[in-house]
Parts: structure tokens; sequence; C-alpha cells
């Protein structure tokens, strides 16, 4: 079967025109930069790329190595493209601006650029994730409030795995779209046409050493869970947790599922342990564009005013029978 790249699938995008120029050279620069990440991340200790860089990132975490150049890659291979008006990265605390030798364009690129790399050094998978906003007319150089926009504005939304293989998912509001690296033409072929959520699972992700910590709605919704048949839903759940959103998310994307990180009270007073803008908006994007849905418990996430570049909100996504089950719990008395 011939087989079809990113750039002939965003090529035919751009001709039906669901996509720009500018976005589709967005994209195809977010992907070459991802590959060059996967090559970064594959090598692990022959590239003595792994262990922490002796920093802190704006979260007050430290970072590994990977961390940072992930980041720099990103943020170099998006510099000169004339695609962006600015950048903001989940590694640096201001807005990243474009330098002023290159032209700019009309989007704003967010990005995760190594998401869960704490698994970095037990060799589990590990992911990049990236949201694209237009940067609002009118409003000359961008500044955090440029980027402040609720998630439904978003225009495309991805993320890579770094796993067995390196998947890149895509959408822009038309689906979702898988594409496998194939290392040695160096090209993303489409290998997942229009993924979609099954409605019902069998299958929970949720880290439930902090069960103490967790609010009544969620305590319950998980209890019933490990009841298995013996409880109100009268059938057994398994549950997984990577620690890496992005593999998790796919695991869900690819055969259903149910992803939460509520509130505890180690992330209590920040909002939430993940970020907004950058993991839960393109997330929350890409669930519903498949079937599912995606929401703090209490609201759709992609409905959130965002006050802070780099707040945090509580997460519950996936399949939208069992999301929904989550929230109809918030709601009540
Ligand atoms: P915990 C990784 O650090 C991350 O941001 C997400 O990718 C992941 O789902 C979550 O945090 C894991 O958190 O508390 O289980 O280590």
């Amino acid at each position: 079967m011939r087989r079809v790249t990113l750039t002939q699938f965003l090529i035919e995008q751009q001709r039906a025109g669901r996509i720009s120029a500018d976005l589709r050279l967005l994209i195809e620069v977010v992907a070459r930069a991802v590959k060059a990440i996967s090559v970064n991340v594959s090598k692990g200790a022959l590239a003595g790329v792994l262990g922490e860089a002796g920093t802190d990132n704006v979260q007050g975490e430290a970072q590994k190595k990977l961390d940072v150049i992930a980041n720099e890659i990103l943020l170099q291979a998006n510099e000169w493209g004339g695609h962006l008006a600015a950048m903001a990265s989940e590694e640096v605390e201001e807005v990243h601006h474009i330098p002023f030798d290159y032209p700019k364009g009309g989007y704003l690129l967010l990005f995760d650029p190594l998401d869960g790399s704490s698994n970095i050094d037990v060799n589990i998978s590990v992911g990049t994730i990236f949201s694209v906003l237009r940067n609002p007319p009118g409003s000359g150089e961008p500044s955090e409030q440029s980027f402040l926009q609720p998630g439904h504005q978003q225009v495309a939304a991805g993320y890579a795995l770094y796993g067995p293989s390196t998947q890149f998912i895509l959408t822009v509001g038309k689906g979702v779209h898988g594409f496998t690296l194939d290392r040695e033409m160096g090209s993303f072929v489409y290998t997942h046409p229009y993924m979609s959520i099954p409605a019902d699972t069998s299958e929970y992700a949720i880290n439930a050493s902090n069960i103490r910590h967790w609010e009544a709605p969620v305590r319950r919704y998980v209890e019933e869970l490990q009841q298995g048949k013996e409880g109100p839903r009268e059938r057994d759940f398994n549950m997984r947790w990577v620690a890496s959103m992005v593999a998790d998310v796919h695991r869900i994307l690819t055969r259903g599922g149910v992803f939460m990180y509520p509130l505890d009270e180690k992330c209590r007073k920040q909002g939430g342990k993940l970020r907004l803008m950058y993991e839960a908006n393109p997330m929350a994007m890409i669930v519903e564009q498949a079937g599912g849905a995606a929401s703090t418990g209490r609201e759709r996430i992609l409905d959130l005013q965002p006050h802070k570049l780099h707040q945090r909100v509580p997460v519950v996504l996936g399949s939208l029978n069992e999301v929904e089950r989550v929230v109809a719990y918030h709601r009540e008395p």
C-alpha cells in the first residue's frame, strides 16, 4: 500500500483549506524537532544525556539533561521559520520572543518539551506535548497575556511519544491522526487515521498513592472501580499508571480508558499538578477530537480562562461515559 507521509498529509490538509501554509510549516518544523529529540532520547547513556542537568525549571523541578536538550531543540528549530510570533515552554519562566533578525508570523507555540522526564533514567516512555494558538491580531510583541486564551481557541495540538516506536499524534480540529517514525527514511508515516476513544472502558489511570488526599467524588469513583464485579459497577477494572501523561493518554487514545490527576494535598494550593496551557489544553483538544471528554471534574478544560502561563489544573480525561460519571459525582450534594 502506498505510504502517506506527514508532509503529504499536511499538504492535503492545506489544499482542503483546513490549515494555512504557515501552520503547515509550523507542524513540519515541530515534527522535525521531535525527530531530533527522539534521536537524543534513544541514545540514552550512550550519549551522556541521562541524569540531572544540575538546574531547576520554572516549576522548581530538577531538570534532566534531556529536558534542557529537548527545550533547546524546539526553541532553535522554531525561531527562524517566520511562522511564529512567540513561544512558551514548561522549562522557561518567561515568554520566548523571536530574535529581532527573524521575521514573525501569526502563531503562538507552547510546549512541554519532555513530559514524564522522571522516567528517562529508568528507560520508560516519555513525550513532547505542543499546542498552537493564534497571536491576537494587533497585539504587537506578544506578552504572557497573548497566550492566556481558553483551550477551545487552539488551532492545533499534538504530542510525540518516544516509546518502542516514535509516534506523532496531531489534530488540527478535524479528527486525530497518528504517524509513526520510519527511522530508515527519516519520515513520519500516516499509520493511524481518525483515532477514536471508546465511550466505555474498564481501565483507569491514577496515582493511587494519593488516595488519602483526594476529594470525596474522586475517592468514591475510584473505590467503586476497585470493588469491581462485587461493587456498583458490576465489572472488574484494570489500573495503569506510567507517570508519563503522554504514555497514559496515548494508551487511552488507542484503546480507551480514563486518566485522572485530581487535586490532592500536595498540589492543592497550586490548583493541581498538571499544567493547563501545554499539558491539559492540548491533550483535552486531542481527546475531544477523538470523541472523548476532558474536565477538571467540574468544568470542561477547553473552556477555562487561563490566568497564568504556568498555571495548573485538575485533569479527568478519556472515555466519555467515565468522565461524565466523575463529573456527575462532583455535582452530587
Ligand atoms: P506523579 C510527569 O512529571 C507529569 O507531569 C505527567 O506526565 C504525569 O502524568 C504526572 O506528572 C505524574 O505525576 O505524581 O505520579 O509523579
